[in-house]
């Protein structure tokens, strides 16, 4: 269920109407020849993903139902991917076996910005976690994009996040 309530938008944009040539929809199988991996290449290193590879982790997500929520934004002139974010709904045992909710991956790319697509993805999903009874949502940030996020409820609760890499 996409359907977050328009009220809750309440100047401009909505999830219904991004913008001029644009459409806020999941992420389709397609969308790996529409510029998808390329946009996530503005994040961070995407590696080498080819057309097999994205098909079986996108179908591999949607195996595991109401846990990955891919959204992107279409410019729908170019067919292109513009943006993107992505809610994780994860099954807890604690808080009454509760759910939390991650927001990840959120990326609009350059050409596009100052439109306020960033916010739209972050309302959005952040909304659906709500909506789908999450106790709680996270996200972890460069310093950078603390200001962007608290626009938005987040905030620090005293957790550090903590990394390994391989
Ligand atoms: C940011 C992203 C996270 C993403 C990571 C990739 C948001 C809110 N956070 O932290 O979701 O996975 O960057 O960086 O979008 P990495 O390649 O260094 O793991």
């Amino acid at each position: 269920d996409w359907s977050v309530r328009k009220s809750s938008f309440k100047d401009g944009i909505s999830p219904e109407n991004p913008g001029k040539n644009l459409q806020l929809r999941p992420l389709m199988m397609d969308d790996y020849d529409q510029g998808f991996l390329n946009l996530l290449g503005q994040l961070t290193s995407v590696g080498e993903v080819t057309a097999a590879a994205f098909q079986k982790r996108f179908l591999a997500m949607k195996h595991c139902p109401n846990t990955y929520y891919v959204v992107v934004l279409e410019d729908t002139n170019k067919q292109q991917v513009i943006g993107s974010a992505t809610l994780v709904i994860e099954q807890k045992f604690i808080h009454s076996t509760g759910c939390r909710g991650r927001i990840e991956d959120v990326v609009v790319s350059e050409d596009y910005r100052g439109q306020q697509l960033g916010k739209l993805l972050v309302e959005t999903l952040t909304l659906l976690g709500k909506e789908v009874g999450c106790y709680k949502m996270s996200l972890e940030c460069k310093e950078d994009n603390v200001r962007f996020y608290k626009c938005f409820g987040y905030t620090p609760d005293g957790q550090y996040f903590m990394v390994q890499r391989f």
